[in-house]
């Protein structure tokens, strides 16, 4: 299995034919519980907040796409949504510790950290982790996590995940890398030494729109062990359900991402060439500040595209209000294209703080539609 492909480990691992009847596809094992042949003898399952079969073979089949050493007992813990994965990694610090984040950032990650862990007496600095200089200047002694987002959401900053690996390392700071916009297919950074890598599994992963769900994937066995433990202390599972659901979108993955990547360049391209437009960010560029990282780092460069208008926040809100196939909503990685204005929407809650983002941005998650159907929808909307 190890020598295999991306394309066909999405397709396989953790998805051999079920053994009791032949079925081709993972079932939905929707049981909470598992009839013991006497106390503390089963067949491995005891209740499905510990573990469910379904969930398994979700983990076997993200573990292997990251790429997760099968000699070093790493794995993945599916979880119920990207947050609670966030949380997850959260309960590993204590009072005192200090999380390093990006000035680029999900909003709710963000909120998670300044306003809920926060209060559990755990500091936070926020870095421009683009600048090498910067982020020796904010790790500190009593940081315990660096936390890095690549591409960031919304700006599309790109951070040098080795670069930041050698830092947090010379002070013994897990790093932990959020692959959300990237996914495995572009981006694998426990091969560049990240510790802990997250998903909102919400997004690319399931790809259709239709699930919310997260993953925390290490190489680690003892960090493994942890958070299993802290997962099925606290309880943030994904039921059997979305599990399927994952399952079935990641086998998908990697055809899906080539088109989101074509799509999203020739958008990048059209949009900046265009006059109604005043700035684009899109790490595919080669005028991109992040490009030549992101070419070293990543296979594609993604589908999500970010651009202010020239007409400032009141084109954006006529944009957003135009568009007929990029739907005005939040979230983003789904098959159908996505247009949003994160201050007021994905990104409300960094208002006022180093991670606020420009208020006529807008942030587009660009589809598998049709590539000509897509501009001719932007076209018409820049008015
Ligand atoms: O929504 P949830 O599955 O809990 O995932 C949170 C999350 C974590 N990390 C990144 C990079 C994310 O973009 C998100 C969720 N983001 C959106 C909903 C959004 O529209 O940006």
């Amino acid at each position: 299995m190890t020598e295999d492909r991306f394309e066909t480990i999405a397709i396989h691992a953790g998805q051999d034919p079920d053994p009791t009847t032949g079925a081709a596809v993972v079932p939905i094992y929707a049981t909470s519980t598992y009839v013991q042949e006497a106390p503390g003898v089963h067949k491995g399952y005891e209740y499905s907040r510990t573990d469910n079969p379904t969930r398994t073979a979700l983990q076997t089949q993200i573990a292997a796409l990251e790429g997760v050493d099968p000699a070093a007992d790493g794995g993945a813990v599916a979880t119920s949504s990207g947050l609670a994965a966030t949380a997850l990694i959260g309960y590993l610090l204590k009072p005192g510790d200090r999380i390093v984040l990006p000035d680029d950032a999900y909003g709710g990650t963000f909120r998670l950290i300044a306003r809920v862990l926060a209060d559990h007496g755990i500091a936070w600095t926020a870095a421009d982790l683009s600048s090498p200089e910067k982020v020796v200047e904010a790790v500190t002694s009593d940081t315990k996590l660096v936390w890095i987002e690549t591409p960031t959401n919304p700006l599309l900053k790109i951070v040098d995940i080795e670069a930041v690996v050698a830092v947090a390392k010379s002070v013994g700071a897990l790093v932990a890398v959020d692959n959300t916009f990237a996914t495995p297919y572009l981006q694998q950074p426990l091969s560049l030494g990240a510790d802990l890598v997250v998903h909102s599994a919400t997004k690319y992963l399931g790809g259709h729109s239709d699930t919310v769900a997260g993953a925390i994937v290490t190489n680690d066995a003892e960090l493994l062990e942890r958070l299993r433990f802290l997962q099925n202390a606290t309880g943030p599972v994904p039921g059997p359900f979305d599990s399927y659901l994952l399952l079935r979108g990641i086998k998908t993955l990697g055809v899906r991402m080539d088109r989101h990547c074509a799509n999203a360049g020739a958008i990048a391209e059209f949009l900046e060439a265009d006059p109604r437009v005043d700035h684009v960010w899109y790490p595919g560029l080669p005028s991109d500040p992040g490009h030549e990282i992101a070419q070293r780092q990543m296979s594609g460069f993604g589908g999500m595209v970010s651009f202010t208008p020239a007409g400032g926040v009141e084109a954006a809100n006529s944009i957003v209000a135009r568009t007929r196939l990029f739907f005005l909503a939040e979230s983003l990685g789904g098959v159908e294209s996505l247009i949003e204005i994160p201050a007021v929407m994905t990104h409300a809650s960094v208002e006022g703080t180093d991670l606020e983002v420009p208020a006529s941005l807008i942030r587009l998650s660009v589809g598998i539609e049709h590539v000509d159907d897509l501009i001719s929808d932007l076209d018409r909307a820049l008015g």
